[in-house]
């Protein structure tokens, strides 16, 4: 604990330092600083006052800060002395002693000292914390990210605590439960839990005297006749195993019994997927602006869902037909992809589409061309309105259960499930909120091009009202030691003049759940696997690496081919950081020597791209370019490649002794990385975000400091040294 006795004590018997410290900052003349600057002060003032000083009470306290407020003769700082653990202190010049203070005091100093709020000002304050109260909730950081384990763990122990009024709880579910109006389980209302036990002891008596195999169908009628309805099992077998289950569960329930019997009991075949945002469609598409990740994702997703869905529904013997509607925007002008079809059969599944519902205006009238996802807040509520009607429509009825994608399909998610009343699942993909350096407290300056105002209230209110969210990593949740969380930025921030938030989410509440995305085994595996390899596309991979054909979208043409690839590939924006990548490399005469540079990304002519933001990179890429004279080192495609291409590209790139750099200056996951690492490509990603997580570096990859260029060309370029000298 930082705010000890120690510190209190050390920083009376050493006012020198604290005041030497304090004064240090003062000296920057900023109102405002970070984490590495506020330890580089501390650095200082040691080299003046002695090394004994680092092991103090006050270094722990400085190493633990992740920023100040200055405003003579008052220091504010925010503490962050675990991972979701935040104090907030603040030291006068004069008395030198650090005080506590409340998060409020904190956000109201950092609101008038930056934006000049007027400290007496009424300001709406935004506390979520009462809505959770008496919902249990985790304890320890190392276990956020696990809630269905624990909410499980809760469940036998207040059963078991609390038998009677668990079993009969549990009685009821059973009795009531039902999956499109087929009646599941129980169909015969027991009057207490005694009897339904009978029932239970004497169906698997007469079951387990039936062959193992034989199919649910043939003892229906009897089990029927017990009160027992489908749902146990497709055979016999499996029917007596659930059954015993539930004796065991009814005797003392155990955390392991309970979820596996939990996990039998079909609950869910409709599934609605909202991602509303960019180009949704299965070809011709992956780079537009707004359309990555995500978009691979549900894709891979849905085709896992529908078989896991199938194939429990039939082991538990029972015949029904699980559906998934993916329903994002219909874009009428949508150039050369499938966008404005209203229904597109998703390939690889028997019974999931993609629903497409137009946006309209506020005249009615439908609005036919694409919009930036910064852009699209005012149509949400009219969309979720269509969408709910017309999903109802293709569904025959509500779905069991809405993912939400990103902040805008988590907003539709929250809209119709409430009104719907059914279970919601958040998916972020990416938070906007901790890509943007200080996004929240200069909302203002933002508005303009990205409208954080609509963003982050969007994002409070789907984060609080979904039942659970899916996370990809831990640091998603919850950062690192040194570095906040992407929903954990959300626990306390200002927007000032809009409103402040003294406690927007709780990073231990048992919603949040961690499944690591993954690579398509089929399309990305390692080139070394050669009689898998898609050899027929190789020439046309040649092609797009060394530009024989002249009409593909592309800049540069390799002078020496034999020279092993860097290769990066990414939507063309500003996050993304491909010109970042071309300036190391144009700056680094090792980097230029020992490999070419190949790029994926947007258009290469500006005025085919529809987007702000990627015309501005694309006019910064051919900048880079002419300044440095890359035309013979580096080329530069604009092209949408299909998955076995984009898999093929990889490994032909693996081939040529090649890397693949993610140099992102923030990265909520990165599928691009697990890609090339799959296919067997050394992978250098930027140390900020998913990637921290997914990569060891120096083991299974690298992470580059995307702020520090030239020092991630020389680990690139050490590497490929290494690399060419042995091989
Ligand atoms: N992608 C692609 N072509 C491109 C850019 C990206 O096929 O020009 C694919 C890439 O292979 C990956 C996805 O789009 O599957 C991008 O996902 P990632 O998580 O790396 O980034 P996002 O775009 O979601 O931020
Ligand atoms: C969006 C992103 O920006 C990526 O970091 C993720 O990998 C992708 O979605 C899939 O979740």
């Amino acid at each position: 604990m930082f705010m000890n006795q120690d510190l209190v004590e050390y920083a009376q018997s050493n006012r020198n330092v604290v005041d030497a410290y304090l004064r240090r900052l003062f000296s920057e003349q900023r109102p405002f600083m970070l984490q590495s600057d506020l330890r580089h002060a501390f650095e200082d003032v040691c080299r003046d006052f002695g090394d004994g000083h680092r092991s103090s009470p006050f270094a722990t306290f400085v190493h633990f800060l992740q920023d100040a407020e200055l405003r003579d003769p008052w220091v504010y700082f925010a503490v962050r002395d675990r991972v979701a653990s935040w104090r907030y202190v603040r030291i006068h010049l004069g008395s030198l002693v650090p005080e506590e203070i409340t998060v409020a005091e904190y956000l109201g100093f950092r609101e008038q000292l930056l934006e000049g709020i007027d400290p007496n000002a009424e300001v709406l304050e935004l506390d979520f914390a009462p809505f959770n109260r008496g919902f249990p909730r985790l304890r320890e950081a190392r276990s956020i990210g696990q809630g269905v384990e624990f909410l499980n763990r809760q469940l036998s122990s207040q059963m078991f605590q609390n038998l009677v009024e668990g079993q009969s709880r549990l009685l009821s579910f059973l009795t009531l439960h039902a999956v499109e109006g087929q009646n599941l389980m129980l169909n015969s209302p027991f009057a207490n839990v005694e009897e339904l036990r009978d029932a239970l002891r004497s169906a698997i008596a007469t079951l387990e005297r039936r062959d193992e195999l034989t199919p649910w169908e043939e003892v229906a009628g009897e089990m029927a006749r017990m009160g027992l309805a489908p749902g146990w099992g497709d055979t016999v077998a499996r029917a007596a195993e659930s059954m015993n289950m539930l004796v065991d569960i009814l005797e003392a329930p155990s955390p392991a019994t309970l979820e596996a019997f939990l996990a039998r009991i079909p609950m869910i075949s409709r599934i609605m997927i909202l991602s509303p945002h960019g180009y949704f469609g299965q070809d011709n598409v992956l780079g537009l602006p707004d359309t990555g990740g995500q978009v691979v994702y549900i894709l891979d997703q849905v085709r896992a869902l529908e078989r896991e869905m199938r194939a429990r529904l039939r082991v538990q013997g029972v015949d029904v037909e699980p559906k998934i509607l993916i329903v994002t925007r219909l874009i009428p002008d949508a150039g050369d992809t499938t966008c404005n079809q209203r229904l597109e059969r998703v390939h690889g599944c028997e019974n999931t589409c993609i629903l497409r519902v137009p946006f309209h205006s506020q005249n009615g009238e439908v609005v036919r061309h694409w919009i930036s996802r910064f852009e699209i807040w005012p149509y949400l509520e009219d969309f979720a309105h269509h969408v709910e009607r017309e999903a109802i429509g293709e569904f025959g009825g509500r779905p069991d259960l809405i993912i939400g994608n990103y902040s805008d399909g988590n907003l539709v998610a929250s809209l119709i499930s409430r009104r719907l009343g059914v279970t919601q699942c958040n998916i972020a993909h990416a938070l906007e909120k901790t890509k943007y350096l200080l996004s929240a407290i200069y909302w203002k300056q933002h508005e303009p091009q990205y409208h954080f105002s609509c963003q982050y209230t969007a994002d409070l209110i789907a984060m609080n009202k979904a039942d659970f969210i899916i996370a990809s990593t831990y640091q998603e949740i919850v950062g690192t030691e040194d570095s906040v969380g992407q929903y954990e930025s959300y626990k306390s921030f200002a927007m000032p003049g809009l409103f402040r938030v003294v406690d927007g989410i709780d990073v231990f509440n048992p919603k949040f759940n961690i499944v690591s995305p993954g690579a398509d085994e089929e399309v990305y595996f390692p080139y070394t696997e050669t009689d898998r390899r898609l050899t027929s596309l190789v020439p046309q991979i040649e092609s797009l690496v060394f530009g024989e054909r002249p009409e593909t979208d592309a800049r540069g043409m390799l002078a020496d081919p034999t020279k092993p690839i860097v290769f990066t590939m990414a939507r063309l924006d500003h996050i993304k950081n491909l010109t970042g990548l071309v300036e190391w490399f144009g700056k680094s005469d090792r980097l230029q020597e020992a490999a070419n540079l190949f790029v994926i990304g947007g258009h290469i002519d500006p005025a085919r791209s529809t987007d702000l933001e990627e015309q501005a990179q694309i006019r910064r890429m051919h900048e880079l370019m002419d300044s440095y004279g890359l035309d013979s080192r580096m080329r530069w495609v604009g092209a949408r490649l299909d998955r076995n291409l984009a898999g093929e590209l990889y490994r032909c790139i693996a081939d040529r002794r090649g890397v693949f750099v993610q140099p992102a200056l923030f990265e909520a996951f990165g599928l691009t990385i697990i890609e090339a690492m799959a296919s067997g490509l050394p992978t250098f990603a930027t140390r900020y975000g998913g990637p921290l997580e997914i990569i060891q570096h120096g083991k299974s990859g690298f992470h580059v400091n995307p702020n520090e260029g030239a020092a991630a060309a020389d680990l690139i370029a050490d590497f490929l040294e290494r690399a060419a000298a042995d091989p």
